[in-house]
């Protein structure tokens, strides 16, 4: 028989929950090791396409705590689960031991079948067993001194929770050692790509705005999962699978081999706001991935492939699109960091970010057209990128001669920017911007910058003309689904 939990129980396994999760933590960090990883994935995953695209466009960075705030209650709910099974056992066993080992070895069993880390998996298993011990002890017939215990034992979990975080903490993120060197990097050329890149930058005043390249700290981070696949370059292989007799893989020393280029490519999220910044430029180094699809031909109608990432992310579109593909190993002279794909990621000219599939691992053929993951949630960011002029620099920065300054960046993927223009009077009149020259690579942003006389307040609106001389479209659109629309209007001073 199955007796509720008294109120002392619920307060122990409480305890023993969140000592369970912090112990996880003390010995893995914000890591993969940590049993949140998967569950949090597993939230990430399953929330329905309208929600996490309300959140996105509305609630943007922030909305990251949802997905982790539900993650820390499932665990903390399920390791407390499982001090109350001890506590049941203890009970019909009428042994407090078999309900402490109970405890012990489900919390253990648990944590090794999320994390598949034996000994790591100890940090949770020794802590629920240890609340599950407090709270199985007999209760003293006093109920003052049973009391005492359960706030000396709640004051012992917040001591623990303390220690457990500052150990967490410390544990670096990456776990995976990157090594310094870019195989094929010319440190030449890519410090004359660099040099080309900064004699080319406007003059701004504003401290804010990149330059020409983004540093790498900088460049934004978009992820499905907060918590990157490390995958060392020994164990990375690229696939081709699908079609029958087409299976082949490459390594990473057969990849870093082929032909070696450095292109200067910018990358923008389809899930941005208009005036957003989740719009950086890099110099990668790689090879074009047209050598490696030699013998793909596919045959089916759609001719289209799904392309997987590690991090079990995929995106799928034409072959013919891939075919101007570039993979990349380098970012900026280094090794391309966990965060961007780490060792290797695809980028695909002038189309949205998310067709530049990071930790690349399998390209796959397909027999016809399949959703991929953001496109399965509502979104169409497979395709080229939406024109832009950011205004980056708001009319804050005063120059030395009393005028303001206003700039920014604008990007419209392989068409180029041909010419930005700023209107002080809510687009009255419009002047043209100063822009930076255009760098030799096809799928780059160029700088804008405008001075002007602050006098009372401005309408100040911002709109690029792409190569082609297609003016940026004045209809406001949300990110979702084919990106956001419009000019970028702000009132200056705000
Ligand atoms: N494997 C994998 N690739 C991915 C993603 C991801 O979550 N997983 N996110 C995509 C999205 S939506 C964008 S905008 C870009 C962002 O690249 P960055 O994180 O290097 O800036 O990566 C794309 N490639
Ligand atoms: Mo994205």
């Amino acid at each position: 028989m199955i007796r509720r939990p008294t109120r002392t129980d619920s307060i122990f396994a409480f305890l023993a929950g969140i000592t369970g999760l912090v112990g996880s933590f003390a010995t893995a960090g914000y890591t993969r090791s940590f049993v949140m990883r998967p569950v949090d994935e597993f939230v990430v995953n399953a929330t329905p396409g309208a929600i996490s695209q309300y959140m996105i466009e509305n609630v943007g960075q922030e909305a990251h705590y949802l997905h982790r705030a539900i993650s820390i209650l499932v665990l903390v709910g399920l390791f407390g689960l499982i001090a109350l099974g001890g506590f049941a056992v203890a009970r019909r066993l009428d042994q407090a031991v078999a309900g402490v080992v109970f405890a012990a070895l489900v919390s253990w069993g648990l944590t090794v079948l999320l994390t598949g880390e034996p000994r790591l998996a100890l940090g949770s298993a020794v802590p629920v067993a240890l609340f599950t011990a407090v709270g199985t002890a007999p209760r003293p017939a006093e109920p003052d001194h049973s009391r005492r215990r359960v706030l000396a034992a709640s004051a012992g979990a917040v001591g623990f929770a303390g220690i457990g975080i500052g150990a967490g903490s410390t544990i670096a993120d990456s776990g995976l050692d990157i090594g310094e060197t870019v195989p094929g990097a010319e440190e030449d050329e890519i410090t004359e790509q660099f040099e080309q890149a900064r004699s080319q930058e406007l003059d701004v005043a504003s401290e804010e705005l990149p330059g020409l390249v983004s540093t790498i700290d900088g460049f934004f981070r978009t992820s499905i999962s907060d918590f990157d696949p490390a995958v060392p370059s020994e164990d990375w292989g690229l696939s081709v699978t699908g079609e029958a007799g087409q299976n082949t893989e490459i390594e990473y020393d057969q990849l870093t081999e082929m032909s070696v280029e450095h292109r200067t490519i910018t990358l923008r999220c389809v899930g941005e706001n208009l005036n957003g910044k989740k719009l950086d430029t890099a110099i990668w180094t790689g090879t074009p991935i047209s050598a490696l699809l030699d013998e793909v031909d596919p045959e089916s109608e759609c001719g289209c492939v799904m392309l997987h990432g590690e991090d079990g992310y995929y995106v799928q579109f034409p072959v013919d699109v891939l075919e101007d593909g570039f993979l990349a190993w380098g970012m900026n002279g280094q090794p391309l960091p966990q965060k961007n794909g780490h060792p290797v990621r695809l980028l695909v000219p002038g189309h949205w970010g998310e067709t530049n599939v990071k930790w690349i691992d399998e390209i796959e053929l397909l027999e016809e057209a399949e959703d991929g993951y953001w496109e399965e949630r509502g979104w169409q960011g497979t395709g080229p990128v939406n024109t832009v002029a950011k205004l980056w620099d708001e009319g804050t920065t005063e120059l030395d001669d009393g005028r303001y300054e206003l700039a920014g960046h604008a990007y419209a993927g392989t068409r180029g920017i041909e010419r930005v223009e700023v209107s002080t009077d809510g687009g009255e009149t419009w002047n043209d911007a100063a822009l930076s020259e255009s760098l030799p690579d096809e799928d780059v942003w160029r700088m804008w910058r405008y001075e002007f006389e602050l006098d009372g307040s401005h309408e100040v609106v911002v709109r690029a003309t792409d190569g082609t001389g297609e003016l940026q479209t004045q209809r406001r659109t949300n990110p979702s689904p084919s990106g956001a629309t419009g000019w970028v209007r702000k009132t200056v001073p705000e």
